[in-house]
């Protein structure tokens, strides 16, 4: 008789464990940057610049200087004694920490004051005097290449104009024969918006120098520790064992706390000089105006299709705005992200894509939020061409659909741009939708709707994501390579800590990490500590992003928990008296194969491990695992949502959503409920409400809760979640995908297509994000196209 553990009962893989991390979050226990407070600590603020693009005359700090209270004014000028007015971005570009010759966006760091509290800095701010000859002002690439335009980044050698790069992929002879051969061409525009995480806390850090032992502690909130501590191992040139870079609790991060900003490197010199800590902590309007925006980009494409449904080919042309500083913070060498995983989920001969970056004068931004790397923007020019093309040919958006999805038994499947999918049932993913939205029923409704002068209408999305960089391969951050790690250790009594390099910022790692060790080696997941963040006990690792958790340092903790096992073994044999070999395992427990009664669980290996080695073997139970992903992982989702648009006002009820998403093998059904949950609501943000834009002097409109407006559960539909479509990832040690982001990057699209889709018959074909009430009724009642590009007349 064997005794196999019940896996749901520890905890195991599957389990709806509850979250771990929720115990201290609710009770207002959580320790966040803010909440560290140490002896002798100061406190910086930072004085922004009112204009998007000035030159610098002069800076008079002395009123500053002399408030009391005031330790150090911290300007452009000084920096560069030290060689620190500027940074490399983690893009091969430059960017300013403070300015010294021009400013280049609104909100860009102009100086710093480091004072007794955060008061006396701020007042000290505003007593900085800064003489500013305004230069004329580019918010949106159109501008940034017209000739005549001011180059705004006359502070590079060889840089004539504001393009940052061009770059292109696939077959462009190829597709252009493909489109000779088409019966019909559909063509698409759209602008994609700038959009912010805008997660709950801001961005801060708490700098603490040491003279005496020469070590730099920083506090701060950051996704990617150990990339922070390469950074400023290099730019501080300080030695790397000397730098410890913490990441306590983090407020949400949503890809905001992925690159380096000035506050931190400011906090960090200030606390060097002055030898006391040094604690900054952005403020919201600092947050909205200055740090990692995502979108903003400008999208085209046209696609050939013969006339009974099949796609021939695609082109794609790209411009996308990165601001005044190149700081994407993404590890491939594609300049323009993974764009051109746009289409990876259907079955396309061939495409061409061709993109363009350019310099403007706004905040630098490009990658961050929810995606992986501009996958959101791919896949929503994805679904909305596939939509505008079923449109333009008369065919059911469903049926075009399925017939162009690459089929099941066609993975790994190379797409037209370059990409290797790994595994899908894209069909049975949409037909749960199908038949959970009551699509059929629903377009009888939408007829009869129409009739009477109702406007309902139906969006279909999918998507299919490439998560979890690297491969080392091809995915490296300034040369570092991408993989992640885990490490084990399993104390005598069969409790264990283990630890990787990634960091979570609330998606619930100290829960699922748990339960990949429970599956693996039957301890029960309440019995296992989850800890990262900190970079002095954490194995090296790139940190979380891009949904790169479970899919690379979700598989380190598979592993290292079977190396322990394997060693285990070894422990077990010597416990029963038998060799390796005629030992069996079941999850907690080994056992002699002859005899299944004769076993130790995996806490009597761990006892033996300290107190009852055989000879020879090294004590203990730990270790460290790195993991290589062989490729990245696909989930596939499709997300459906049905609307009714009032003609009158043009606003635009959500009547229903559903979700179909398949991320392989669940660890926690519950938590990857919550990610898509979290993210259908901020698609739902983007596509309904949230505006943050620019008018022609360059101004961030928006820059506040008042415009930017955050869904609370009041305005956020429900949503039908439906989990049965199960594709387990073929490389993934444990079979799981990433979700992280999934319904961010798909969600929009089915918004925008259902109000689209409402207008149909009038011949609109886009209205660019965020669908506001105005922008439907323009395109309703003048029956045209609504584009949300920058610039904008301030009072919109
Ligand atoms: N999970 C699971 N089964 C799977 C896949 C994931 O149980 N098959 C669990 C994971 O173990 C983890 C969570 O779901 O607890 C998300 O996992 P994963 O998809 O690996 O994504 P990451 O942990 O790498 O999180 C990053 C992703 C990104 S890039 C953004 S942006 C984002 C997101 O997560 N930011 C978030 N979700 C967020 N959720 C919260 N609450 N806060 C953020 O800042
Ligand atoms: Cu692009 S936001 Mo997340 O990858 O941190």
């Amino acid at each position: 008789m064997t005794q196999a553990l019940d896996e749901i009962k520890i905890g195991g893989l599957g389990a709806s464990r509850k979250r771990v991390e929720d115990d201290r979050f609710i009770r207002g226990k959580g320790n966040y940057t803010d909440d560290i407070t140490l002896p002798g600590m100061l406190h910086m603020e930072i004085l922004r610049s009112p204009l998007a693009h000035a030159r610098i005359k002069s800076i008079d700090a002395s009123k500053a200087w002399d408030i009391p209270g005031v330790h150090l004014v911290l300007t452009g000028e000084m920096m560069a004694t030290r060689n620190l007015a500027w940074m490399p971005t983690l893009s091969y570009d430059t960017q300013a920490v403070l300015a010294t010759d021009k400013v280049r966006f609104q909100g860009q760091e102009v100086a710093c004051v480091i004072a007794d509290d955060p008061y006396i800095a701020k007042d000290a701010c505003e007593a900085i005097d800064v003489d500013y000859e305004p230069l004329p002002v580019i918010v949106n690439p159109k501008q940034a290449v017209a000739d005549g335009a001011p180059v705004i980044r006359d502070d590079k050698e060889n840089q004539p104009d504001n393009v940052v790069y061009t770059w292109e992929v696939g077959d462009a002879a190829g597709t252009d024969r493909a489109f000779e051969q088409a019966d019909v061409i559909s063509r698409l525009q759209l602008h994609y918006p700038r959009s912010h995480p805008s997660p709950i806390e801001c961005c801060g850090s708490i700098a603490d120098f040491n003279r005496a032992t020469s070590k730099l502690t920083v506090y701060m909130t950051t996704q990617a520790p150990h990339i922070i501590r390469a950074a400023v191992a290099l730019v501080a040139e300080l030695p790397e064992h000397m730098i410890r870079i913490i990441s306590p609790d983090i407020g949400g991060g949503f890809g905001n706390k992925v690159p380096v900003y000035p506050g931190y490197v400011c906090s960090i010199l200030a606390s060097i000089l002055l030898e006391r800590p040094v604690k900054w902590i952005e403020d919201k309007t600092g947050n909205l105006i200055s740090t990692g925006f995502a979108r903003d980009i400008y999208l085209d494409g046209e696609m050939a299709l013969r006339s009974d449904g099949k796609i021939l080919g695609v082109r794609m042309h790209c411009d996308a705005d990165h601001g005044a500083f190149f700081s994407d913070a993404q590890p491939s060498k594609f300049k323009i992200g993974l764009l051109h995983s746009a289409f990876a989920a259907y079955d396309i001969p061939v495409a061409h894509l061709q993109a363009r970056g350019t310099y403007t004068n706004k905040a630098p931004g490009g990658v961050a939020y929810r995606c992986s790397f501009r996958v959101t923007e791919a896949m929503f020019f994805q679904e909305r061409m596939v939509q505008a093309a079923a449109g333009d040919l008369g065919m059911d958006q469903a049926a075009f659909r399925r017939m162009n999805f690459v089929a099941d038994e066609d993975f790994p499947h190379r797409t037209p741009l370059g990409f290797l999918t790994d595994s899908g049932q894209y069909a049975k993913c949409l037909d749960v939708g199908l038949k959970a939205v009551g699509y059929e029923d629903f377009r009888k409704r939408q007829e009869e709707a129409r009739a009477k002068g109702r406007l309902l209408g139906l969006g279909i999305s999918t998507m299919t994501e490439p998560l979890g960089a690297g491969n080392s391969r091809e995915y490296d951050i300034l040369g570092i390579k991408m993989f992640d790690s885990a490490e084990l250790k399993v104390h005598m009594t069969g409790k264990a800590i283990v630890r990787t390099g990634a960091r979570t910022q609330g998606q619930g790692h100290e829960t699922t990490w748990a339960q990949i060790v429970a599956h693996e080696l039957g301890i029960p997941a309440e019995d296992i500590v989850v800890e990262e963040g900190d970079t002095d006990t954490a194995p090296f690792g790139m940190g979380t992003y891009a949904s790169r958790s479970t899919p690379v340092a979700g598989a380190a903790v598979a592993m290292v928990s079977r190396k322990i096992r394997a060693k285990a073994r070894k422990l077990a044999a010597h416990l029963l008296e038998v060799s390796e070999e005629d030992i069996e395992w079941e999850l907690g427990r080994f056992y002699v194969r002859s005899a299944p009664d004769r076993g130790v669980t995996i806490q009597e290996c761990a006892m033996a491990a300290y107190s009852n080695m055989p000879d020879g073997m090294e004590p203990g139970l730990e270790n460290t695992a790195y993991y290589d992903p062989p490729n990245l992982t696909w989930p596939f989702a499709v997300y459906i949502a049905t609307v009714e648009v009032d003609p009158a006002t043009g606003v635009w009820d959500v009547l229903s959503v559903v979700a179909v998403d398949d991320c392989g093998v669940r660890i926690n059904p519950m938590i990857v409920e919550g990610q898509i949950m979290g993210g259908l609501t901020e698609a739902y943000a983007m596509a309904n409400m949230q505006f943050i834009t620019f008018d022609a002097e360059g101004n961030c409109v928006g820059s506040n809760y008042m415009d930017y407006l955050l869904p609370t559960a009041w305005e956020t539909p429900g949503f039908e979640l439906h989990s049965e479509v199960v594709t387990p990832c073929p490389h993934h040690p444990i079979g799981a995908k990433g979700i992280g982001e999934c319904a961010a990057v798909g969600g929009p699209a089915a918004f925008v297509n259902a109000v689209i889709d409402a207008l149909s018959g009038t011949g609109v074909r886009n209205i660019d994000m965020p669908l506001l009430p105005d922008r439907v009724w323009e395109a309703l009642t003048h029956h045209r196209d609504v584009s949300g590009a920058p610039p904008v007349r301030s009072d919109d």
